[in-house]
């Protein structure tokens, strides 16, 4: 068994433990198929102020994460599992973007990730230049540290993993997994409010509930997402459906 597994740097170790500890993600480290250590970067500074950050060179606004404690913070974490190899990853705004693709390799990375998360404003470029592997953001906008990006990450890459989702959830795994947005979903009552739950999900016809879906995935795509339809896997059938929906909505 190839277990994901993630070490997060952090100054702030509080901001990730309770959602590392409820629903999914919690499961999936209770059965060994995630495996999950915070180190609080504080613990490894020397001085007696415990000192993580300073003033940047050069004089600016903001504060500067020191060199030191986050070069032995990882230093330690790597003499911790000897003979394991390791992807260092820091989540930044200046990073390449998270998608679904980095989420499936990240998922199927069998070296152990060390997630640095900077709070401040920066962290001393050395780091980046000599521990650094990948930079990645979770989006074009800025967060007040790294921590909520590092959880992004972990829950989109740890859901991938064979065995975390149970067979009832296992399903909506695919709903990225063709390119396509989800389409839409129903439970009882058959009517709510004067709304009724669409005929054809109530008909036991499989193959006609199938086609439904996948024409309300294209057309919920083609009005919210068109961008995707460019990378989408389509069918020469998606493709007639798209063109049918394009002339009715112009109706
Ligand atoms: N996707 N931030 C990191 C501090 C920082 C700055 C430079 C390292 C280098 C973000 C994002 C994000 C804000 C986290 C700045 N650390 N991270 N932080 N967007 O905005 O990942």
């Amino acid at each position: 068994m190839n277990k994901l597994s993630f070490d997060v740097l952090t100054l702030f170790p509080g901001i990730l433990e309770g959602p590392l500890n409820e629903s999914i993600l919690k499961r999936a480290r209770e059965k060994g198929l995630l495996g999950l250590r915070l180190w609080n970067i504080r613990d490894f500074t020397e001085d007696k102020h415990q000192k993580a950050d300073d003033s940047p060179y050069g004089g600016e606004a903001g504060m500067v994460m020191k060199p030191e404690p986050i070069f032995r913070a990882i230093e330690q974490v790597k003499a911790a599992a000897p003979g394991e190899r390791f992807l260092t990853v820091l989540l930044s705004p200046q990073g390449k973007v998270f998608d679904h693709a980095g989420a499936e390799r990240l998922s199927r990375e069998t070296r152990r990730i060390i997630l640095l998360c900077g709070h401040y404003e920066a962290i001393d470029e050395r780091v980046r230049q000599m521990l650094v592997d990948e930079e990645l953001s979770i989006g074009d906008y800025v967060l007040t540290g790294g921590e909520l990006a590092a959880l992004v990450v972990i829950d989109a890459a740890a859901r991938l993993v064979p065995g975390v989702l149970g067979d009832d959830e296992s399903a909506y795994r695919d709903s990225f997994g063709d390119g396509l947005l989800d389409h839409p979903h129903y439970t009882r009552p058959a009517e709510f409010r004067g709304r009724k739950v669409p005929e054809v999900l109530l008909s036991g016809n499989h193959d006609a509930i199938w086609k439904w879906r996948r024409r309300e995935s294209l057309r919920a795509t083609l009005l919210k997402r068109p961008d995707l339809l460019e990378t989408a896997g389509l069918t020469e059938d998606d493709r007639k459906v798209l063109e049918e929906l394009k002339r009715d909505s112009k109706l």
